[in-house]
Order: C-alpha cells, then structure tokens, then sequence
C-alpha cells in the first residue's frame, strides 16, 4: 500500500490539514540553495526546518497540536499487506499499515500518544530506545495493564533526546511482531543538525514466515523465514532511494527482525553517524561499505550521493531473495532433466535448485515452465536495463542524479551512463586471451606473466 502525503492531506480534516500542510512546510523550506560546499548557515529544528523523513513505501503520522502538546494516534489492527505484485497477506500493523507509520517529532517536544487497540488480542507500545518514566515504558504487565481489544490508552512524555528510534508491542511479542507490529520513531535534534542533511530515509527491517499458498505469516518460525522486507516490501517492490548529485544523504536503518542485516551500500563510503543513541560525536564516526544492524538497533549511515544506479542490500545472501525451501539437496552439476516434473507429483511446489545455478530459475518462471505455488514470489524478481537482477527481498537501488530538483522523490528511472564507463563484452570465446590458472602448465608466454604486486598490503601497517 501506498500513502502519499497527497492522499494524506484529502483524508484529512481541515484542523488536521492545516496541520499537516505545516509540518510539510519544511521540506520547501530546505528547497533553497544546494551548494555542497558553502557553510550551513545556522538554524533549528524548533524553527521547523529540518528535513522531514522520508519512510520509502511508508508514511508518516500526522499530528494535531493540542495546548502546546503533539497528538499522535496510534491504532493496531489487522491488515491486508502486499509484499509485492502476487504475494499478499493478512498482517498486523497500525493505522493500516506495516510498518505502522513513523512518528516525526523533535527534541523537547511534548507528545501524548493514543493507542486503540483493535485487535482480537491485548496489546501495549514500548517506545524502543526512548528516555521517559517507567510507567510510559509500555511493557505489558510489568509498568501498565494490557490494552484490551476495543481499549484506548495514552501515554504522554516529553523527549529529551534526538535519534532513530523504533516502536513496538511488548505484549505476545513473538506474535504481533512476527505479523508486523512495528513502526519507527524519528527525533531531530532541537539544535538543528550541524551539516544540512538534504534526504532523509528511513528503513525498517523485517522478516517473515508467509510460507507458500498460505495467507498469514507464521509467528512459530524462529530461523527459516521466506521474506526479507525493507518496510515490509520485497525487491522489485521496494522504493528506490532517490538523491541528487552531491546531496547529503542519510538512510537511518532499524532492524526489528529476528536476524542480524549487514547492510551494503554500493558507490560510496558512507559514514556511520548515529544511531539510538543519536548523532555520535564526530570522532566516533566510521567511514564503512557494510553496517551490521544487530537485532533491536538502529544505525544511521550518511554519504555524499554519487551518480548512478547504486544496489543497496543486505549481504546475507539469502535475504536478497524471495520464499525458497531451504532443504532442499544440492543438484549443482546435476542433470535434472525430467526430475524435477516427477517429484512434483507427489510433492506440489517443489522447485530443484538449478543444475548450474539458481539464476536459470527465473527464465523458467519468466517462460512459463515453471509455475509457482500460489500466493508467492519468484526467488528473485528484479528486472534491470541489462536483464535479470536476480535479487528479491532486502534489496533496493539509490539512484542518484544529476538533474533532479531538490526534493524530488520521483522514481528517475535507469542512469543512462556517459559513454564507455559500461562493462562490455570483448570476446565469446572461452578459450580467449592466456590467464594464468594456477596448476596448470606453464605456457610459453609465461615468462611475460604479469610480477604479483609488491608492498601492496604493507599500507595498511
Ligand atoms: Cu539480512
């Protein structure tokens, strides 16, 4: 589902429009010059211009300012989630959605957050990483009674902290977080931030147990999931991150799974900058190609776009693609012919690994030999300007350009690269040019091989 702030604004009452219209008005307001280099003159958050988050494929609550204080309403309720084209299912989350949508708010700001509970199930909040008294803390059972079905509860504290926080039930977690009950929660500095931060993306990780031709995800799954979501979509699904040629770029990054994501960005060096602690000192900084986001952490990692067409992904391998079965022996070199149709007879959905490898699945699927099972994904389902990207699950593309406006989030569609800076083919024939192959003879143009590089490791003592 999407819910552009356009939609938002016609859903809205007029009290709550003109409200929205106003937190919107910062992202105009940063609209202005976007000279890398000059000095960021200095400013606030208080005074509302900061950059509002951007949640790709999510959306962010709106609030009503109530005496001084910020009104949020929460509601947990069952949905119905797409993942992507062909793989929907009965999920939990709030306000009709998973996740639910990110709360936006700044330091100092007092807010009272109402939650309905319109589950068939208690419920409660815990505002993960977020400094208030005990009893807003939103265990069930340890600092509140539940919220019972049909029940509204209110927490009201005041934030006295910046960062990339996150929310959650804590009540029959194993469950509701397993369905989908989980949103972020973004504070920005009172003090502004020290460097303009142009885009601001938020991305919730997920995973799921939606096994295939089944509707609701399975909460008993521990380990063998089948979907790895960023915000609860899978590649091809999930948004592309958009930027412009040299903007600064932060991607704050929560992990509410129940496995660790090293995360990997592609074109650049990002700097790991802060996370639920807030923006780290500087010195704490790490320039980084892959943050591991431990389970119940949040990272924030920040770059200087560079053109292209960048993936960024998880890098456990297995995570970059869809529902599989994963006990499957190991048919690598195998000849399957005729196999695969004889065990599917009495075991429907089977799927062999490929005998040279699983990218030979999607050209089954996309030539119609292989069907499968109902109510789920290809493995991989990405499609580039130059083929298959055989990539699904947490699996996205930063595209940077450098022709956008400012704040333009449109899908650009693929970076048409300058002439000659593409890999190209030069032969067809395996049998081309003399690598060296370790082990075996030696040629007669040996004696031209290439010297190994000297000295290159000693730069790093
Ligand atoms: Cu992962």
């Amino acid at each position: 589902m999407k819910v552009s702030r356009r939609n938002l604004l016609f859903g809205a009452g007029s009290a709550l429009l003109a409200q929205v219209v106003s937190a919107l008005r910062p992202a105009h307001a940063q609209s202005g010059g976007h000279d890398q280099h000059s000095p960021t003159p200095p400013r606030t958050a208080r005074d509302g211009r900061y950059t509002p988050v951007r949640t790709p494929n999510g959306w962010t609550l709106p609030y009503r300012m109530n005496n001084g204080v910020k009104e949020f309403h929460l509601v947990a309720e069952e949905i119905e989630h797409e993942f992507a084209p062909g793989s929907v299912a009965k999920c939990w989350g709030y306000n009709g959605s998973t996740p639910g949508p990110t709360i936006e708010a700044v330091e100092g700001d007092r807010v009272r957050i109402y939650v309905t509970n319109r589950l068939s199930e208690p419920t409660s909040v815990h505002w993960h990483g977020l400094l208030l008294p005990s009893g807003m803390d939103g265990v069930g059972g340890l600092t509140q009674p539940h919220i019972q079905p049909g029940e509204t509860y209110v927490y009201e504290f005041t934030l006295v902290q910046h960062g990339t926080h996150m929310y959650h039930p804590h009540a029959d977690e194993m469950v509701q977080m397993a369905m989908g009950m989980m949103g972020f929660f973004i504070i920005h500095p009172k003090d502004g931030e020290p460097e303009r931060i142009d885009r601001d993306y938020a991305i919730l990780l997920h995973n799921w147990a939606l096994h295939p031709g089944t509707y609701r995800p399975d909460p008993s799954v521990m380990q063998d999931f089948d979907l790895w979501t960023f915000n609860s979509k899978v590649f091809p699904a999930t948004e592309p991150l958009v930027a412009r040629t040299g903007e600064r770029v932060r991607v704050r990054i929560g992990n509410l799974s129940m496995w660790n994501h090293p995360i990997h960005m592609h074109g650049v060096q990002f700097l790991v900058t802060g996370g639920d602690g807030g923006r780290w000192k500087r010195e704490l900084w790490r320039p980084e190609v892959t943050e591991i986001v431990g389970v119940g952490q949040t990272r924030d990692l920040e770059f200087i776009a560079v053109a292209g067409d960048w993936a960024f992904h998880c890098h456990m391998s297995h995570h970059t693609m869809g529902p599989m079965g994963h006990g499957i022996p190991n048919p690598l070199g195998v000849d399957q012919r005729g196999i695969e149709q004889e065990i599917r007879k009495m075991l429907p959905g089977y799927m062999a690994m490929g005998e040279h490898g699983m990218a030979e699945h999607q050209d089954h699927t996309d030539s119609g030999h292989m069907p499968g099972p109902e109510n789920t994904l290809a493995m991989m389902a990405g499609k580039g300007p130059f083929g298959n990207i055989e990539m699904g699950g947490m699996f996205t593309v930063i595209k940077v350009r450098d022709d956008l406006a400012p704040g333009d989030y449109r899908d650009p569609g693929w970076y048409r690269h300058p002439p000659g800076t593409v890999a190209r083919r030069v032969s067809g024939d395996p049998d081309f040019g003399s690598p060296t192959r370790r082990g075996t003879p030696a040629t007669p143009s040996s004696d031209t091989l290439p010297t190994p590089k000297r000295g290159g490791h000693e730069g790093h003592h």
